[in-house]
């Protein structure tokens, strides 16, 4: 007992002063095999009903399937991109048993997930023209702007190393505070603000290497950004907010979140379904 209650401690404050834990072999691989599974089944599926699923497509990787829903259709290929991010299967993955232990072990005991979970997908082949690519030095704080001690979950489904789009994060910059971001463009980036420059010395960024099933956790004030990837393939990560329910200011600020829903409310597709299509649905 008095062990784990020193391996909590030690976890402690590690995070407290670097910003991040980092935890080796975390999430069970199964997990994370799920997200390409299901990822794979929207792309193919994508592709079969249209007629372009050849037998090397079907046999092929998944960055090849992904190619060829993004030369045929950009917005469909976004589309695959807001699916994954509403994937079950990274749900399980962002509140697995095990990242519900490590919130509880860094004081995080009930959270809420400000901007649901994410993922994270980049490939040089699949960089959308005329947008951002990767994510630039940034705070996650200060999208959501939810609880002061909020805690970001960063997963890759893949290993990732220095020349493979780690995460670089910079140590201790959460003892910085907010730094000012550039708030004005964020919206063209996806809601991503980041830190102006100046604020941050470019020697202070690590490349953190990981391997498919490691966890970091870090807190949201922690600079971090997308790093550079020299080789090619495909990297996808998942990642998660957690704002702490019990976080005094955010309870007195009356549990803010800059994030807002929004909702197309016309019809997307006249004409569907067709009484016959809903018919067909119940035999
Ligand atoms: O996946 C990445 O490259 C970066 C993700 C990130 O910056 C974030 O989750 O806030």
């Amino acid at each position: 007992m008095q062990a784990i209650a020193s391996a909590a401690t030690a976890l402690r404050t590690t995070f407290n002063d670097q910003g991040y834990v980092l935890v080796r072999n975390l999430i069970p691989e199964v997990i994370g095999n799920r997200v390409l599974e299901d990822l794979r089944l929207a792309t193919t599926q994508l592709l079969q009903c249209r007629d372009l699923l050849t037998p090397e497509l079907h046999r092929g990787e998944l960055l090849e399937l992904l190619k060829a829903v993004f030369s045929l259709d950009l917005n469909l290929y976004l589309s695959i991109l807001r699916l994954g991010s509403k994937l079950q299967s990274v749900y399980a993955l962002a509140l697995h048993e095990r990242i519900i232990h490590l919130l509880n072990e860094l004081g995080c005991k009930a959270s809420v997930l400000p901007c649901g979970v994410a993922i994270h997908l980049v490939a040089d082949e699949l960089k959308i023209p005329g947008g951002y690519f990767g994510w630039g030095a940034h705070q996650d704080w200060s999208s959501a702007q939810g609880s002061l001690d909020q805690l970001v979950l960063w997963t890759p489904l893949m290993d990732v190393d220095k020349d493979f789009y780690p995460v670089e994060i910079v140590p201790g910059s959460h003892k910085l505070g907010v730094l000012p971001g550039d708030r004005q463009n964020a919206n063209n980036r996806g809601a991503l603000i980041t830190i102006q420059p100046g604020f941050v010395d470019e020697k202070e960024f690590v490349s953190v290497e990981m391997n498919r099933g490691d966890v970091l956790m870090f807190s949201g004030l922690l600079v971090h950004r997308t790093g550079t990837g020299t080789r090619k393939g495909l990297r996808i990560a998942c990642g998660a907010r957690f704002d702490n329910l019990e976080e005094h200011t955010f309870v007195n600020r009356g549990y803010p979140c800059a994030f807002r829903l929004h909702a197309e409310t016309q019809i997307l597709h006249p004409g569907f379904p067709t009484a016959d299509e809903v018919h067909r649905l119940f035999q």
